[in-house]
């Protein structure tokens, strides 16, 4: 099999950014009007008061500091609490397929690119923004990209399944090069009227191209930051603790339309404890189906949900606690981002390693499904 390497990053990072005192006293002036407005019920006891959210406990909780969203003002106003973003004809790029252009942008400059050199573009994210046509294609079309495309949804792990699904495009000879994009609109999906999610999520689009290593070094590339793929393991097992019921069925049952389960809902505490363990183990079995020991790895991008799991997990891997450098977050800056968390960390952190040097991208999340990619630095 040809050898594959990545030979480029983007990312695009949304303007506005929401402090975690900023989402606090909005959620916090939500409570007190709400519980006014049923503080009969809540002083007959027939309902409960709500109770109010603390930056303290996110932070102490998360690891969360901020968030990069679409649309700020919608999400701070308590008396909406999400973002409100214009209609757009079919004409104009969807939103989207906007963040995924500005994020390949960046990953075909830093691969010496140009758009019609791409042969598949996959549009990986845990909520696509319509049913079809797949924003994929528009992404190829308004890219100049030729070839195919389509979009997958693994949740959390929809970067990772898109690399092994490039990977076995390019191994299969149905694509040279192929673009992967990662455009997260979690805002619009989160409930932030729920105490125990409203931190958790932010907004973000990352981009990468992979190809061969042949390819790649055809043109004589500058780039130092390129690795090359020595191996990928998905696993999948079904759970209803990370869960998000909006579908195009909800029509046919107009009593639950809006009911917050048509958003996301999580047993956080549940998804910690099985998380950990699978994620641990399949990197560890991983690595020693490819003759690499723990030792050897230099660099783990972990998907970015919560920084203890990710202490947790680096240290699981290594047997002792990770240097930062070992484990990078961007959570402090940029919260959970779905399926881009990861390729957030690899795009900021890549650089620094040495030519040889073993790493690993991993992805956890809703299914549960994890995935691993593990790379060697190539110059
Ligand atoms: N402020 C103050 N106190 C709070 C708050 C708050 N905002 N929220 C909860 N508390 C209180 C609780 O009431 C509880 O109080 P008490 O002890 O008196 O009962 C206490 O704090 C502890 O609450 P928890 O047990 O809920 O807190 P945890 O320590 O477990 O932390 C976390 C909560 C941060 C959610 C943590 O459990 C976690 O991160 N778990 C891992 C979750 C995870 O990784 N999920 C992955 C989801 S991502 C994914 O798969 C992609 C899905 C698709 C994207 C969707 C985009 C919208």
């Amino acid at each position: 099999m040809s050898e594959i390497v990545i030979s480029g990053t983007g990312l695009f990072t949304p303007s506005e950014s929401i402090s975690n005192d900023e989402l606090v006293a909005a959620f916090n002036e939500f409570v007190t009007r709400d519980n006014q407005r049923n503080a009969e019920a809540i002083e007959s006891g027939e309902r409960e008061a709500l109770a109010e959210s603390s930056a303290a406990f996110i932070v102490k909780a998360s690891g969360i500091g901020s968030r990069n969203v679409v649309d700020k003002a919608g999400v701070l106003d308590p008396d909406i609490m999400a973002p409100r973003l214009p209609e757009r004809s079919d004409d104009e790029p969807s939103l989207m397929c906007e963040m995924a252009l500005s994020a390949a942008s960046g990953a075909l400059e830093e691969a010496g690119l140009e758009a019609k050199d791409i042969d598949c573009v996959l549009v990986g994210a845990s909520n696509i923004e319509r049913a079809y046509p797949a924003v994929a294609i528009e992404v190829q079309n308004r890219l100049g990209a030729g070839g195919y495309a389509y979009d997958l949804n693994v949740a959390c792990s929809s970067a990772t399944f898109a690399i092994s699904a490039a990977m076995g495009a390019i191994s299969a000879g149905t694509a040279t090069r192929v673009l992967v994009v990662n455009p997260e609109i979690c805002s619009a999906h989160l409930n932030f009227r729920d105490r125990d999610s409203h931190f958790i999520f932010g907004d973000a689009c990352t981009a990468l191209i992979l190809e061969t290593k042949d390819s790649w070094l055809s043109r004589k590339p500058e780039t130092t930051d390129v690795y090359e793929i020595l191996g990928t393991k998905l696993a999948t097992d079904f759970s209803n603790n990370i869960r998000n019921n909006f579908g195009f069925l909800n029509r046919t049952r107009p009593e639950s339309v809006g009911s917050v389960d048509k958003l996301f809902v999580q047993q956080g505490r549940r998804v910690f404890k099985d998380v950990v363990p699978m994620v641990s183990k399949l990197i560890v079995e991983h690595l020693a189906e490819l003759g690499i020991s723990t030792g050897e790895l230099k660099r783990m991008w972990l998907h970015q949900a919560n920084l203890a799991m990710n202490q947790l997990i680096s240290k699981r891997v290594l047997g002792r606690d990770p240097l930062e450098s070992e484990a990078p977050n961007i959570l402090g800056e940029y919260a959970n981002t779905s399926s881009a968390g990861s390729i957030i960390a690899f795009h900021k952190y890549k650089t620094g390693l040495r030519a040889g040097d073993r790493a690993l991208i991993c992805s956890f999340g809703a299914g549960y499904s994890v995935g691993n990619i593990v790379v060697r630095r190539c110059t």
